[in-house]
């Protein structure tokens, strides 16, 4: 069956589902086309919309036919079909880009290696609460395309990866915020860190003068990259060492200045929900992107101090007999378990592992010798970890579930040391997801 589909979804999980909802609204011929199996819940929503699918396989033909292929972020180009879809000259569009053609909403994206969800919500929270008719949308959980075919929101708080930005075009970021850009998805970039530098900085393209780009002068990957290009938005730098910012934010005698040049907003560092280094750094970014939106300084105020951040990000669960256990399960590359070492002092039982994304190890060195009493992994091949902490910690034993990396990290605990589940890994080797490796720690743990 060869039929023609102005609009082909690859992929039938959040974005794809959403990305056909709009197509059909629309008036588009649409069709949805996955190589697994589309949980129910999403053939419930394709049927009562009318929407053409299929699952367990993508049929070239039908594929191939298409004027356009919105493609899901977590397929990789490297697949035969995409390439075949590429040779064919195709355009392949992320359902972000498919969805901003339907909107004229203004758009405050953000993008990082990590802090997106945090900063995300924490900022979609003070815009709410400030009553901006706001939506939350990206890589977040829930579709920008299903928003804009059922919502009417003047603005968006959008996450974005670098997969969604990679299939982005036109899109014309109001604000934009680039939170860090350390290594990460390396995989999926030709273990080319520069590749994966120019696809965050997607974030900046299409934006005008009238926009603004919201930055960590922190950062060393943006700051580099920055001095070789032009940006023609307004810039607003934000630092915890550097104090000449006169738009942007900076640091000052345990205050966060935010300042536009004409006023400024201060706020204590204890007066923050979300404590630790790298919450400074993403309260900044919400704090200038809130100020920009003209929010009354008591709102912000408020929000910062009783902002409730997701599950799964350095989360106290419990302490058993004098041993506490974090779990930062959603900590998946070297920076963000960084910033977990850097940030106890307390010794350390580390739980890490899972599948590594081409990880350099090496910057974790002087934080793992002067705080981790042992190693315990928690993956498949734990052989990575093994090559770069054997060496360094007394104990390293392998475990393949979370029931024993939680089991034998008490046994090596003694009373007053932390057991911090930090992986620097992805899950998916013998987990769900991040929340599911998170869940089974938690669990775990209230069963000792
Ligand atoms: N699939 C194919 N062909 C393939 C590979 C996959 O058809 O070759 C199918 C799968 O069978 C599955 C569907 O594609 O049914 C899933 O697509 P997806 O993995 O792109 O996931 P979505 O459900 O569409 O969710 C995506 C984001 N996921 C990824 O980028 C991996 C969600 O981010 C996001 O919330 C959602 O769009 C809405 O915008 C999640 C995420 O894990 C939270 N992001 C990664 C991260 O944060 O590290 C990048
Ligand atoms: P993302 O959505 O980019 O993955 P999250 O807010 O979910 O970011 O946090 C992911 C991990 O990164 C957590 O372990 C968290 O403690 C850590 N983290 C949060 N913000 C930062 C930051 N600005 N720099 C480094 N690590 C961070």
């Amino acid at each position: 069956m060869d039929t023609h589909y102005q609009i082909v979804v690859l992929g039938g999980g959040e974005s794809g589902v959403g990305a056909a909802i709009l197509a059909k609204k629309k008036g588009k011929s649409v069709f949805v086309s996955d190589n697994g199996r589309i949980s129910q819940k999403y053939i419930d929503v394709l049927k009562h919309n009318e929407i053409d699918f299929e699952d367990c396989g993508h049929t070239r033909g039908m594929v191939l036919s298409a004027d356009e292929v919105v493609k899901s972020p977590g397929i990789p180009d490297t697949i035969s079909l995409v390439q075949e879809i590429m040779e064919n000259k195709i355009p392949i569009i992320s359902e972000i880009e498919f969805a901003s053609r339907y909107t004229n909403a203004k758009l405050i994206c953000i993008t990082g290696s990590n802090g997106k969800t945090t900063t995300t919500l924490l900022l979609y929270h003070i815009l709410k609460t400030a009553g901006v008719n706001v939506g939350l949308a990206g890589n977040i959980g829930q579709s920008f395309a299903k928003q804009v075919a059922t919502s009417s929101f003047d603005t968006y708080v959008i996450e974005l990866s670098s997969f969604q930005l990679d299939g982005m075009f036109s899109v014309r970021a109001n604000i934009a915020i680039l939170l860090n850009i350390t290594p990460d998805h390396l995989d999926r970039y030709d273990y080319n860190f520069n590749k994966y530098v120019d696809s965050k900085f997607r974030i900046l393209q299409n934006q005008t003068v009238d926009d603004a780009l919201i930055y960590c002068m922190d950062d060393n990957a943006i700051t580099e990259k920055l001095k070789t290009i032009d940006v023609v938005a307004s810039k607003f730098p934000y630092s915890i060492f550097n104090k000449n910012i006169t738009q942007g934010a900076y640091l000052k005698n345990n205050e966060i200045i935010i300042t536009d040049n004409k006023t400024q907003i201060e706020m204590t560092l204890e007066q923050l929900a979300l404590q630790g280094k790298h919450n400074i750094h993403n309260s900044m970014a919400a704090g200038v992107a809130s100020k920009l939106m003209d929010i009354r300084r008591e709102t912000l105020k408020q929000c910062f101090s009783d902002f409730h951040n997701v599950a799964h990000r350095l989360e106290y669960v419990s302490s058993v007999h004098g041993i506490s256990f974090i779990n930062d399960s959603k900590a998946t590359n070297v920076n963000s378990v960084w910033y977990a070492l850097e940030h106890y002092d307390k010794p350390i039982i580390w739980i890490a592992g899972g599948i590594d994304k081409g990880n350099d190890y090496s910057k974790l060195n002087e934080l793992v010798k002067k705080k981790v009493k042992a190693i315990v992994c928690l993956g498949v091949d734990n052989s990575p970890i093994h090559k770069a902490f054997g060496d360094m910690v007394e104990t390293i034993v392998d475990t393949h579930s979370a029931f024993h990396a939680v089991n034998a990290a008490y046994q090596l605990a003694k009373k007053g040391y932390m057991v911090l589940l930090s992986p620097a890994c992805a899950s998916m080797d013998l987990f769900e997801n991040y929340e599911d490796r998170g869940n089974q720690f938690k669990t775990a743990v209230k069963e000792l």
